[in-house]
């Protein structure tokens, strides 16, 4: 039997018909430095409550599924040695073990699913990596986009994936991808145009129609990207280029599966001397207030439809 353990901020939140936007937080356990990682949190929970919707970030404990996590239970998640990265392939494991886990996207999308909660955000999703035909590593987080109704917040995939191929599978999976105000798809730190297959939305009123009609089509998640604020985007040559000595290092000491992309993060950041970090905060700062717009104007549709019912 699964376990839902939802917070009484978030329960509130639902019996009252409230905007609420998941939250993942392998990003706070796995994606961003110590002590940086716990400051985004707590400024990404307040720029959703800002809008007046309840953030639900959610993790793994006590053989529970949590939804909702305060800011101190953030800071502890953050502190607690050996945390799970959890995605479909061990989130059972993590749950029977009693062991604390994060949630990837994947996972983030099955558990709020699981509480009816449709929109979620997060900086960039899982894909297909590139050296693909060696290491054979996709995402499970694409797997996941193809079964469940989540509208997934993003700006694109990390940029160490192979962005092509990336969108061709989610192509074949039949997600679709919605460009906020923009044609391209976005690539994570930088600002750049390498990538215009998007259906563009030009405002918030635009994705809620596309999300109401795609949940009815469809059993699916979207996607909607959002490139980083041009002012906080890096270049291009200098990503390549850090990420290329990342990946070296990431040869030389075998790191591959679960573990890949944690190392690459931790490395570009070294490489960077930090300019990765500050470029993650701000697009994942972008996203959870597109995602907040979203969720809000998303409700008021549904309460209308069922006020018309
Ligand atoms: N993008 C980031 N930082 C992260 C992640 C993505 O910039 O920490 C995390 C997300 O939780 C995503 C996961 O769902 O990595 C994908 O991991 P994998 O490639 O192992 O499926
Ligand atoms: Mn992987």
């Amino acid at each position: 039997m699964i376990k839902l353990n939802i917070s009484d901020q978030v329960k509130e939140a639902q019996k009252q018909n409230r905007p609420i936007v998941a939250i993942e937080t392998t990003v706070l356990t796995h994606g961003l430095p110590s002590p940086h990682n716990i400051e985004t949190a707590h400024k990404i929970f307040d720029i959703i409550s800002d809008h007046s919707v309840q953030p639900a970030f959610i993790a793994i404990a006590d053989h529970k599924i949590q939804i909702g996590l305060s800011k101190d239970e953030l800071s502890s998640l953050a502190r607690t040695p050996n945390v799970l990265k959890t995605n479909r392939s061990n989130l059972s494991y993590c749950l029977m073990s009693g062991k604390t886990g994060a949630t990837t996207v994947s996972t983030t999308m099955q558990c709020a699913a699981l509480a009816n909660i449709k929109i979620m955000t997060t900086g960039g999703i899982g894909g297909v990596h590139r050296d693909f035909a060696n290491c054979y590593d996709i995402s499970s987080d694409l797997t996941t986009l193809s079964d469940r109704q989540v509208a997934v917040i993003c700006s694109g995939t990390k940029s160490i994936l192979d962005i092509p191929k990336t969108l061709e599978h989610l192509e074949t999976l039949g997600i679709p991808i919605i460009g906020y105000q923009t044609n391209c798809f976005p690539s994570f730190y930088t600002y750049d145009e390498r990538y215009p297959v998007v259906q563009k939305c030009q405002n918030v009123d635009e994705i809620t129609k596309i999300l109401s009609l795609h949940f009815s089509l469809d059993k699916s998640g979207l996607l909607i990207t959002n490139p980083i604020p041009k002012k906080f985007a890096l270049s291009t040559s200098q990503i390549e280029n850090w990420l290329s000595k990342a990946m070296h290092d990431q040869r030389a000491n075998k790191i591959s599966g679960r573990e890949a992309t944690p190392y690459l993060l931790e490395k570009m950041y070294q490489y960077s001397e930090g300019k990765t970090l500050k470029a993650n905060q701000e697009l994942l700062y972008a996203n959870a207030s597109l995602a907040a717009q979203i969720a809000s104007a998303f409700q008021k549709e549904k309460t209308v439809k069922m006020e018309k019912n």
